[in-house]
């Protein structure tokens, strides 16, 4: 007998065990015993998984033309909906297993495509098991069709039906059809059930994006929050909307057209910026890793703004060709391409495959941003002249980089003369933190554990990398300090394998200058080192705000919220409070008990939701258009927000 000993015995009448059954139990079994196989984790992100995977669902049927509105409710149980307007899952029985297909869709591992009927094979989630693996990992879900002017309605306890499906009432012939699916997660699988709504509303914005004339409606109703997503504009709405701080140095360029049973799109538009914000998505899936839709996109750019730069002599005879890099600064496109087929290569399909898609994206780019080049002959010009001046740019930071390799070649890669390392070689075991100012650095120095934290101060401000190149950043010597220190270089010559401490920590005071720096920092590395912060090797650590006594006990205290809970429980008893202003207030010990004694404190760490809404959050931190600058440093100073 196979293992399925709980819901066996909990759920299932032992007698007309069919092997449909059984194989229904093995199925939910397997989810159940390693979810993180299924959808990841079982932490907050494997929570948000569960509802991405049952909204991709009515993406599918949006995607497929059938449905145009999709709402999804966070109830103030934690109980979930997503509701759309398609065709509703189809519920007739299956004459051979005598199943509906319901059913088969709710309890069968992978069985999403197969009905899918002519449209793309969208995937359901990042993870792709289908709605059948949240089934297994909810306590209870709840499906409900409406189909024909009938309902229809399942439900399920951890993926096990209750009954068959049945008829449960009608509805009005002229209302739509569609698919109403409620669960609740199971929460002795789940190490949290409260969900996110920023995390969740920003995917959901994304999706929108990516289906066009598609309405998601989010309603919250534990904090009376709701937001509805309609971009008639598709993926030309998305990068505008990513370069909404940014300076457009024209309007959106578009292509679409549908190559071989593949469907093929993009949008370009160049800013005055100098990074590269490129997004590609293969069946609305984020390929963070890109692929061949990428290539052949890169491809077809570069070439085509270097034919036409030569035949209308914006680059004349004897100039050096513009490179790819050339050509990606201040770049900011979206490439979403929808296939019949779709080959990962990652299992987390961070990557596509397909090797058609080079060619096919490469020539549906190419042929149609030539044509608009030629009518847009101003924009032409500006496009081909940045990229020129990049190519300059590239080579001066070329000879910095190399005079950087140089020197520290001669100096037997010496580290930054302020650093106090660790004696600690194992980068797994050490951890350095970055120090706002000389005087915290000096408490740090001397409150440290010297056996495996390193300490490196920066004097004031580091420079705001998002407003220089490559070259000027790396003049600028607290920067230099920071890559040495590190390890394992920037950008392109980025290397893991050279990392010299496993936890890289934020140590900054808790007012607005210090969430400034803060800021200037997770830019620097979220534009340099991006494969540190999406290992999860950044952290930022939480300085007290204040030291409480009650009494004679002393008592440090970590945000607002806690004081009023302490004065709250303290009503009639004096409160001698301290606020600590910045790090330097604390003396080294304290500074050890509260913030970098691995046995007191939190350190956050940060993360990369979405790399798309990182982009433009920083930005819109570090770029030119200072007023929602100001107003994101202020609202996170007091709340040190992670997810950036
Ligand atoms: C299979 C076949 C058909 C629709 C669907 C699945 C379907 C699945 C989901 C999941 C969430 N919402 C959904 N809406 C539809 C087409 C059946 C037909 O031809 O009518």
């Amino acid at each position: 007998m196979p293992k399925t000993k709980e819901l066996e015995l909990e759920n299932i009448p032992t007698e007309n065990y069919t092997a449909d059954k059984i194989q229904i139990l093995e199925g939910l079994e397997a989810v159940r015993r390693r979810p993180g196989m299924y959808i990841g984790s079982t932490d907050i992100r494997g929570l948000h998984q569960l509802v991405y995977e049952v909204v991709d669902n009515a993406i599918d049927e949006a995607l497929a033309g059938k449905a145009d509105y999709i709402t999804i409710t966070i109830d103030s149980d934690n109980v979930v909906t997503v509701t759309d307007n398609g065709r509703g899952i189809p519920v007739d029985v299956h004459p051979q297993t005598g199943t509906s297909a319901l059913q088969v869709i709710m309890t069968k591992l992978h069985a999403g495509g197969k009905f899918g009927g002519g449209g793309y094979k969208v995937a359901s989630g990042l993870h792709g098991v289908g709605v059948s693996a949240v089934n297994a990992l909810s306590e209870w879900f709840e499906s409900t069709v409406r189909r024909d002017g009938k309902l229809y309605r399942q439900t399920y306890k951890r993926g096990v039906p209750q009954a068959d499906v049945k008829q449960v009432g009608k509805y009005p012939a002229e209302e739509r059809s569609g698919t109403i699916q409620r669960f609740f997660p199971d929460k002795t699988i789940f190490k949290t059930i409260d969900y996110k709504f920023d995390v969740l509303s920003q995917r959901f914005r994304e999706m929108a994006f990516l289906t066009k004339g598609l309405t998601i409606k989010f309603v919250d109703e534990r904090e009376d929050r709701e937001t509805t997503f309609y971009f008639e504009g598709g993926i030309t709405s998305f990068v505008r909307y990513l370069n909404k701080n940014r300076k457009p140095l024209h309007a959106p360029f578009h292509v679409s057209a549908p190559v071989e049973g593949n469907y093929i799109e993009a949008a370009i538009q160049y800013t005055t910026d100098y990074n590269e914000s490129v997004f590609t998505f293969a069946n609305n899936i984020n390929t963070h890793d890109g692929g061949t839709h990428l290539t052949g996109f890169r491809t077809a750019l570069t070439r085509t703004l270097n034919d036409y730069a030569r035949r209308n002599k914006v680059l004349k005879e004897g100039d050096p060709s513009l490179t790819g890099d050339d050509t990606r600064e201040g770049l900011t496109a979206i490439v979403s391409v929808k296939l019949q087929e779709p080959q990962f290569e990652s299992q987390t399909k961070a990557k596509l495959g397909n090797a058609e898609m080079k060619t096919q994206v490469e020539s549906v780019v190419g042929e149609a941003f030539a044509e608009w080049l030629e009518e847009h002959a101003r924009e032409a010009k500006e496009i081909i002249q940045k990229g020129i001046t990049a190519a300059r740019a590239r080579e001066a930071a070329r000879q910095a980089r190399d005079l950087v390799i140089r020197k520290s070649a001669l100096e037997s890669l010496s580290l930054p003369g302020k650093l106090a390392d660790c004696s600690e070689r194992e980068a797994e075991n050490a951890e350095l933190y970055i120090v706002e100012g000389d005087s915290a650095g000096g408490s740090a120095k001397q409150g440290r554990d010297r056996k495996f934290q390193a300490i490196l101060p920066l004097r004031g401000k580091i420079m705001n990398v998002e407003k220089s190149r490559l070259d000027k950043m790396l003049q600028n010597e607290e920067i230099r300090a920071l890559i040495t220190a590190i390890g394992t270089g920037v950008g392109n010559n980025f290397d893991m394998t050279n990392l010299r401490y496993s936890r890289v920590i934020l140590m900054s005071d808790a007012d607005v200058d210090g969430a400034h720096i803060r800021t200037l920092l997770l830019t620097f590395f979220f534009r340099y080192m991006t494969p540190l912060v999406e290992h999860g090797h950044l952290y930022i650590a939480q300085p007290p705000l204040y030291k409480v006594k009650v009494g004679k006990e002393a008592q440090y205290l970590y945000d607002d919220h806690a004081l009023e809970e302490l004065r709250k429980k303290n009503k009639n008893g004096k409160l001698e409070l301290q606020r600590y202003k910045g790090l330097g207030e604390m003396n080294p010990e304290q500074l050890w008990e509260t913030t970098m004694n691995p046995e007191n404190r939190t350190l956050l760490q940060v993360t990369v939701e979405d790399a798309a809404e990182a982009d433009r959050t920083f930005d819109m931190l570090m770029g030119n258009e200072v007023p929602p600058r100001k107003r994101f440093i202020q609202t996170h100073a007091k709340n040190a927000k992670l997810d950036v």
